[in-house]
């Protein structure tokens, strides 16, 4: 398979003036033509015309109304054509229900949608299929569809077809059409300078009960943009459409955003709290794309953390806007750490900004999304928020309607900030997470912290250079005072030393406050400090942190030593959460443990190789000693935190709610399963339903309630997903494997649909003890699912063969079982150039 790297990047040779495209739709025969004007360049160096195209019948090629021969060649096709102005015109042929890949045009439940980005225009007509080329689009469909839409406004329709015009200069992966039985749920929104925006969200008949919570996130969204960002909306008409079968959770088409269903639809009986905040940040996300990634774009696919870093970093913003700030970010850290840390510490490392790549729908990762949000995080501390506004504002203003690359974002800091950012660029183009050892030492008043950084290079990679590294710190006196508010201590030396004067007693640290870089920070501390900073630090972020810390050194002994559950941190846990003054999410998130891959991960970094099932037995230990301590409380606990009244998805009531569900698990292992029968009993909206289902089937006594509830929900695809995945989710290590199994053989489970898919699979590789379990049977199944899948729809498998991606974390009998399958995957006829890139990697 072919490389493409950074370093060749070269512009297209021709202007794109403007494309007409003309659909003609059918299930297995859809033709489109295509109208596009090109102007050759007079600066070009390189004038060969050159079109993408994959999988396209071609039926005819004209220039400027005349026959032209077009030459097949790998990836597209070749043309001679004049060097002036020209029209070039094809007619194509394409198949949209043989399109299981879910790339190009395809059929979802009867309905033509499309998925583009990354390279998926190319599957529709011959194009130029790079975001550096911009154009505007003016689309005919013709079709017997009762609601046919594409970007833009609408220009006109009649008995069979539709036209619309996008007047937005935008690259062909921001294209869509949608074709379909669709009913809408309408809604407006009036812009600050007083434009009337029609909304829609579009879904199957059926749905239409799902769609107002969408409704309003779009529209709060719109508003914070305005308000924080200063940016408006730009056309008479914002489209979201709601679609089974999709790849990921949903697309930033101008004027058309398309969604995967599980990412748009809710409501109360079948939407848990969690899905409310996704949803809210997912439609968040994709409307802010319309200024960063729409409006200016990437100029090539290695510069994607472009749009994707900083669009993931305004939705958390949002989020932290609409509910809390400390608790959003304790839950991107956490993500960020069970996903990304292993990924930059493992053979698929990368840097957020790659230099090379076979197939770039391998490159939607953790890295490129969520360390690229973190470095701009990093960015708006070192250079404050008021220069990271104007940095904004002038990346508006120099850059819109450009397709541009990290090189122009980090010169718009720079000439609004006067600061010099070479070193921090070091973050777009180094890969692994720095490790950053800390010691002190007080005397005479005076307090010193030295910091040590290091990052171990990924196999292959050279040495790292010492990266700026923003530190925030403050200080607590030993009755619980806050000494020093929090400073911001710039790292940018391999070894560095800060001191704090006049102090009247050795000081207690809060290092990395707010999580202030992506970094392992490395310290050595007694577990009372850390008790002491769970109860005092005034940093929400660090209390948990310090909290959450304890519990990774407890598990940690009890896997290494047979240790008993420390006594001490018990206690602290206790008084924790019968603390009511304090908010019960943070509660809630303090009393969920760390995962065991999490653990595993601990172990790994400090030179242990973890065994999956004495974590699995330590986790089960720690739980069952921590609800019998609170046996007594358990029950008070259960009924002061349930929430009463009709279900509100608002950050308060889920906060609760996450706390009242955490209670309701460990009182399941006290009481029989009573007070979860109870609760699954008459529960009136899917968050209570679903937490009692799960501490029922995690204790096996959820049998009558899991029958139930297939038979409650049996039509709903989503629930579906969910009675999918908690079944494997809730098995013993011995029995996962075949419980997935089983699953898979289900007349529900289908290869087709990537949520169901995602449902089993992702079960299967996310539950820890069961995945690794010694037998190897997890590592067989996924793989083998992996193969059949690989034909059908290579982007989801190459996303899931991820799971694999910690193998030399564990034992060697297990990394020679992961080797064998991943050898086995490598060796199936005719893998995808996804997959095979994946796979190779990981091999490597
Ligand atoms: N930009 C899309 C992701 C496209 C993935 C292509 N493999 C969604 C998003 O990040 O908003
Ligand atoms: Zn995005």
């Amino acid at each position: 398979p072919q490389t493409f790297y950074l370093k060749d990047y070269k512009p297209f040779g021709y202007e794109v003036e403007s494309v007409k495209l003309t659909f003609q739709l059918s299930p297995n025969a859809t033709k489109v033509h295509s109208a596009i004007r090109f102007t050759p360049k007079a600066d070009a160096e390189d004038n060969r015309f050159f079109l993408h195209g994959e999988q396209l019948s071609l039926i005819s090629a004209k220039i400027d109304g005349t026959p032209v021969t077009a030459r097949l060649v790998d990836g597209g096709l070749e043309c001679d054509v004049p060097r002036t102005s020209f029209l070039w015109e094809a007619e194509v042929e394409i198949d949209p229900a043989a399109n299981t890949a879910l790339e190009g045009l395809y059929m979802s439940n009867g309905m033509y949608c499309t998925q583009c980005e990354a390279e998926g225009f190319r599957k529709i007509t011959y194009y130029p299929d790079r975001p550096d080329v911009m154009s505007t689009f003016t689309v005919r469909i013709e079709g017997d569809e009762p609601v046919m839409l594409s970007n833009g406004n609408p220009t006109g329709a009649g008995e069979g077809w539709a036209e619309w015009h996008d007047p937005w200069p935008k690259p062909a992966y921001l294209f869509a059409l949608v074709a379909g039985d669709l009913v809408n749920h309408p809604g407006s929104f009036t812009t600050k300078s007083g434009k009337e925006v029609e909304l829609n969200i579009w879904v199957r008949p059926g749905d239409e009960g799902k769609c107002a919570f969408g409704m309003e996130a779009l529209k709060k969204s719109m508003k914070w943009d305005e308000d924080v960002y200063g940016l408006e909306y730009d056309l008479d008409l914002f489209n979201i459409v709601a679609v089974d079968d999709f790849n990921m959770g949903a697309m930033e088409n101008k004027g058309l955003n398309i969604f995967n269903s599980s990412c748009v639809l809710a409501s109360p009986e079948t939407s848990t709290d969690a899905n409310f905040e996704r949803i809210e940040a997912i439609i968040a996300h994709e409307y802010f794309h319309n200024w960063t990634g729409n409006r200016i774009t990437c100029r090539d696919w290695f510069q994607l953390c472009l749009k994707e870093g900083l669009t993931v970093f305004r939705d958390a913003q949002f989020t932290a806007d609409m509910r809390s700030e400390p608790v959003k970010r304790i839950e991107d850290v956490i993500a960020l750490r069970a996903r990304q840390f292993p990924e930059d510490g493992g053979p698929l490392a990368h840097p957020p900004r790659p230099e090379e790549f076979q197939e770039i729908n391998n490159f939607y990762t953790a890295t490129v999304y969520e360390k690229g949000a973190e470095v701009i995080g990093m960015l708006k501390r070192l250079v404050g928020d008021d220069n990271y506004y104007k940095a904004l504002n002038l990346y508006f203003e120099r850059h819109d309607g450009q397709a541009c690359t990290i090189e122009d974002w980090l010169k718009v800091f720079e000439d609004a900030t006067g600061r010099d950012l070479s070193q921090f660029k070091l973050w777009y183009s180094q890969a692994g997470t720095p490790r950053v050892k800390v010691s002190e030492e007080y005397a005479d008043g005076t307090y010193t912290l030295t910091f040590e950084q290091s990052t171990p290079p990924p196999p292959g990679q050279p040495e790292k250079a010492p990266r700026v590294i923003p530190i925030a710190v403050g200080l607590l006196s030993p009755n619980g005072d806050e000494v020093r508010a929090t400073e911001v201590l710039e790292l940018t030396e391999a070894k560095q030393s800060f001191t704090f004067d006049g102090l009247a007693s050795k000081p207690v640290p809060s290092i990395l406050r707010e999580f202030s870089a992506p970094v392992i920070l490395e310290r050595e501390t007694t577990n009372s400090e850390r008790a002491f900073l769970l109860a005092h630090d005034t940093d929400p972020f660090n209390r948990w942190e310090a909290g959450n810390a304890l519990a990774k050194e407890v598990r940690v002994a009890m896997v290494l030593d047979g240790a008993a559950p420390d006594a001490a941190y018990l206690d602290a846990l206790e008084k924790l959460v019968r603390d009511d003054e304090q908010d019960p999410a943070f509660r809630a998130l303090v009393l969920s443990p760390p995962s065991q891959s999490d653990i595993a991960q601990t172990l790994h970094e400090r030179g242990h190789t973890p065994d999956p099932q004495k974590i699995y037995d330590a986790a089960e230990t720690f739980t069952q000693t921590l609800a019998q301590q609170l046996e007594t409380s358990l029950p008070r606990l259960y009924a002061a935190t349930t929430v009463e009244g009709p279900y509100v998805p608002d950050a308060d009531g889920a906060g609760k709610r996450a706390l009242n569900s955490r209670i309701l698990s460990l009182l399941t292992r006290l009481d029989g399963g009573e007070q979860a029968a109870r609760q699954y009993a008459s529960a009136d909206n899917m968050t209570q339903q679903y937490a009692a289902l799960a501490a029922l089937m995690k204790a096996e006594k959820g049998e009558a309630q899991s029958k139930a509830f297939f038979e409650q929900w049996q039509d709903d695809r989503l629930v579906m997903d969910k009675w999918f995945a908690l079944q494997i989710a809730c098995a013993a290590p011995e029995t996962t494997a075949a419980t997935a199994k089983e699953l898979t053989q289900h007349p529900l489970f289908s290869m087709k649909n990537p949520n169901r898919f995602r449902a089993v699979m992702g079960a299967l590789a996310g539950n820890h003890a069961g995945f690794h379990h010694a037998s190897g049977a997890g590592y067989q199944l996924l793989a083998e699912n992996l193969i059949a899948l690989d034909s059908v729809n290579p982007q989801t498998t190459a996303r899931m063969c991820a799971a694999f991606q910690t193998w030399k974390r564990y034992d060697s009998k297990r990394q020679a079982q992961i080797q064998t399958e991943l050898e086995r995957i490598l060796a199936t006829s005719d893998l995808s150039r996804d997959t095979h890139e994946m796979v190779s990697r990981m091999l490597s």
